[in-house]
This record gives structure tokens, C-alpha cells and sequence, in this order.
């Protein structure tokens, strides 16, 4: 199908593909630097994995050092259309030295800021709460050890200057994401003295103002050693975020199963200023899996158009599959994120909501199914082509070529 005719059809229900086209344009997306390593870091330290997130899978061509993660996230942004960012951790420090948590400085990251600038992307950054000796407990900030909670609490506070000054100097606030795998395997005697312990450990944490960076605050529900209890749950962040002024990080895989955090986005977006999604695909438990063109994905660029948030909420990505070609991984999950709010961006909403608010819920449910067979393939060719950007087979082609390039690391 042509995009003209497409253009034609999605005219005739009074969407504007043009006016989406150059809208989805300007919606960056922070893509993950760990899917291009399987969260192992490049610290220069015998670092351990832990925290409960681990990728899995042996697929040949994973980053081993900065140059080549750079190398591939290279090809991956120019298979993605757009200007989007760059989510780096802070275990991915770029430097002969060896500096511990509490020891990194930005001359340690200063060859992304470089290379950033040179590519023309943001940079947004986290400070690492796992993989390392004093995360061994599944407790960080929370420890009840006031040294390794110290040691934890200067871990956070260099990295928020860190951010600080990448924010500075590429001119775009970084955000500075926090995430840690405080919580506890069993039933926990005093799960209050350890979110009393997080908060304090936080406060200080966050005690000084900043700018050209932003605070998030990244909740979870459990994970694999903590099963009784996280500290950072949802109810403690989200009050923590409202009342710090802070962003909120809903990770999709930090939830029940059956919950959708498109639910949330309408909910706590009244309370707050700001919102981070870490956009994922959770099966069965949080489990990182690439992101598909499913509904929970569809229904979250549902909720952002919708809603109109997109205005206040950084979209970053969060999935590590080390069983597919990394790279491969990248630019579907990205441009899966995408294609969603593209179909987001096409929808008659005035005709919807109409037909909502006079209580005509068949027109609702008949018109959204109807538009399920609106040639949205051919929008997004379109959307590719105008941004450089191979589909189809020509894409499957370039990442097989690329994969080939790789797979003898
Ligand atoms: C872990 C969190 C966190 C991490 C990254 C690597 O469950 O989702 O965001 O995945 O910081
Ligand atoms: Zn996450």
C-alpha cells in the first residue's frame, strides 16, 4: 500500500498522518546501554551480578568495552529513527583507573559526553546499587550498617554530580534514575526501620540542589532474593516522589503480572511533575524480556497520547535478552516503542472521547476495532523512510550483516 492511499484512508476517519508523522519525531527515547552487555559493566573490578536482575543467554557479539558498545549502539541509532538518548549506569565508566562507588568522578564518563556530543544524543544516568561486594546482602541504602549505608549514600551523590555536569554539558537535563535491590528473601521482623533507613539514606542522598539534572525514583514489587519484602515499593516511592518533588520511574515489570502501568500514568501524573517510564516486557515475573508490539505496550502510548502526557514523561527502555543478537534486540524494542505511539498518534480521539462522554459505548468499541485495520505499516514506512531508516527485509538485512560483524567477539 502507497502512503498516499494510507493518507486517504486515515483521512477519511479524520486523522491527520502527516501531523504524526512529525509528531513522533520529536518524542526522544532513552535506550539502555545494558542490552548491549548483558548488565556486566566496565569497571575494571571482578564486579558479581545480583540485585535479582540478571540477563540470560550466551549469544555471541556482547559488548566487552566501551569502544565496542559505542560501535554498536552506533549502528543501532541509525536504524532507529529520530534523535533519541542514551541511559548509561554508572558501572559503565569509561577509564584505565579503577575507582570503587563511592570513588567515580565525571572524568571517568567523560568519552560518552564526548562521543554523546559528537553524535548529537542526551545522556541520562544511574547510579549502581548491585553487582558489588557491598550489595551482597540485597541491601544498599537501606543496610543496617551505617558504613556500607554511607558508602552507598556518596555511591548516589557523585552520581547526581556526574549527571549534573553531563546535563551541563551536552545542554539537556540528565536524569539520574535510582534504582536499588534493597529488600529482604523472608518475612522481614521490621520492614518500617528499613524504609525509615531508605528514606533517611535518600534525603541525605538528595539533600543538595541541582541543576541540568533531574531525580527519579525507580520502585519495584520483588525480585529474585527478595521475594518477602522490597524496600523501594510502590507506595514508598510514590509517596517519597510527590513529597521530594522528584520523578517517579514506573518500570513496567515492577508490578503484579495483571497490572499495566498505562493504568498508572493518569493516576499519579495528577500528583506529580514529572514521570520516567522503563519500558519492558515482564513474563511471569520481572523478567526483562525485549519489547514486543503487544497490547500492554499499545495501551501505554494509548494512556501518553491520551492523557497528554507526553509532555511531562521521559520514556526510557529497560530489557536485556542475551539469546538474540543484542544490537537486533535494540533497534526492534526501540522501534517496537515507537511504532506504539504511532498508533497512538492515529487515532480519531475526538471522535472517541465524544462517544465516551455521551455514554455510546458501542460507537466507542466499534469504532476502536474497526481501526485495528487501518494500513498503519504503510504510516510507518512512511515515518522510516522520511527519517532514514530501513524496513522490512532491507532492515533484516542490515542487522543480519551487522551481527555477522560482531559475532566472532
Ligand atoms: C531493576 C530495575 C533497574 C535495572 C537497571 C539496570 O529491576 O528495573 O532499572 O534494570 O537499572
Ligand atoms: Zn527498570
Amino acid at each position: 500500500m502507497s502512503y498516499e492511499s494510507a493518507k486517504a484512508q486515515f483521512a477519511d476517519w479524520g486523522v491527520d498522518t502527516d501531523a504524526a508523522i512529525k509528531a513522533l519525531k520529536d518524542i526522544p527515547i532513552s535506550i539502555h546501554c545494558w542490552q548491549g552487555d548483558d548488565v556486566v559493566g566496565f569497571e575494571n573490578q571482578t564486579g558479581t551480578s545480583g540485585g535479582g536482575i540478571q540477563a540470560t543467554g550466551n549469544h555471541p557479539g556482547r559488548a566487552r568495552n566501551p569502544d565496542e558498545l559505542r560501535a554498536d549502539l552506533e549502528f543501532a541509532y541509525a536504524k532507529i529513527p529520530g534523535s533519541h538518548r542514551l541511559n548509561l549506569h554508572a558501572m559503565y565508566m569509561d577509564t584505565d583507573d579503577t575507582p570503587d562507588r563511592d570513588e567515580i568522578e565525571y572524568r571517568h564518563f567523560a568519552p560518552w559526553v564526548d562521543w554523546a556530543r559528537g553524535t548529537g544524543i542526551g545522556l541520562d544516568f544511574n547510579p549502581t546499587f548491585f553487582a558489588h561486594k557491598k550489595a551482597d546482602d540485597n541491601l544498599t541504602l537501606a543496610h543496617p550498617d551505617k558504613g556500607i549505608r554511607d558508602f552507598w549514600i556518596e555511591h548516589g551523590k557523585r552520581t547526581r554530580d556526574i549527571a549534573a555536569q553531563m546535563g551541563a554539558a551536552l545542554g539537556s537535563p540528565c536524569i539520574n534514575n535510582i534504582w536499588v535491590p534493597d529488600g529482604f528473601k523472608d518475612l522481614p521482623i521490621d520492614r518500617m526501620a528499613a524504609r525509615a533507613r531508605l528514606e533517611a539514606s535518600l534525603d541525605t542522598m538528595l539533600a543538595e540542589a541541582k541543576s541540568d539534572m533531574l531525580d527519579a525514583v525507580e520502585s519495584k514489587l520483588f525480585g529474585i532474593g527478595v521475594e518477602a519484602c522490597t524496600v523501594g515499593s510502590h507506595e514508598f516511592y510514590m509517596g517519597y516522589a510527590i513529597r521530594n518533588k522528584t520523578l517517579l520511574c514506573l518500570d513496567m515489570g515492577h508490578f503484579h503480572p495483571t497490572e499495566n502501568i498505562a493504568d498508572k500514568l493518569s493516576a499519579v501524573a495528577l500528583s506529580l511533575d514529572e514521570l520516567l517510564l522503563h519500558v519492558s516486557r515482564p513474563m511471569r515475573w520481572d523478567s526483562d524480556h525485549v519489547i514486543m508490539l503487544n497490547d500492554d505496550i499499545l495501551a501505554m502510548a494509548h494512556e501518553l497520547v491520551s492523557g497528554d502526557l507526553l509532555g511531562k514523561t521521559h520514556i526510557g527502555l529497560d530489557f536485556f535478552d542475551a539469546t538474540i543478537s543484542r544490537t537486533a534486540a535494540w533497534v526492534i524494542g526501540t522501534r517496537n516503542m515507537q511504532k506504539a505511539l504511532l498508533q497512538a498518534l492515529l487515532k480519531p480521539w475526538d471522535r472517541l472521547r465524544a462517544a465516551e462522554d455521551a455514554l455510546d459505548f458501542t460507537s466507542r468499541f466499534v469504532v476502536t476495532e474497526e481501526l485495528k485495520d487501518l494500513p498503519y505499516g504503510a504510516v510507518w514506512s512512511e515515518f522510516c523512510a522520511r527519517n532514514g531508516a530501513p524496513t522490512g527485509t532491507e532492515l533484516i538485512t542490515e542487522l543480519d550483516a551487522y551481527q555477522a560483524t560482531v559475532a566472532g567477539r
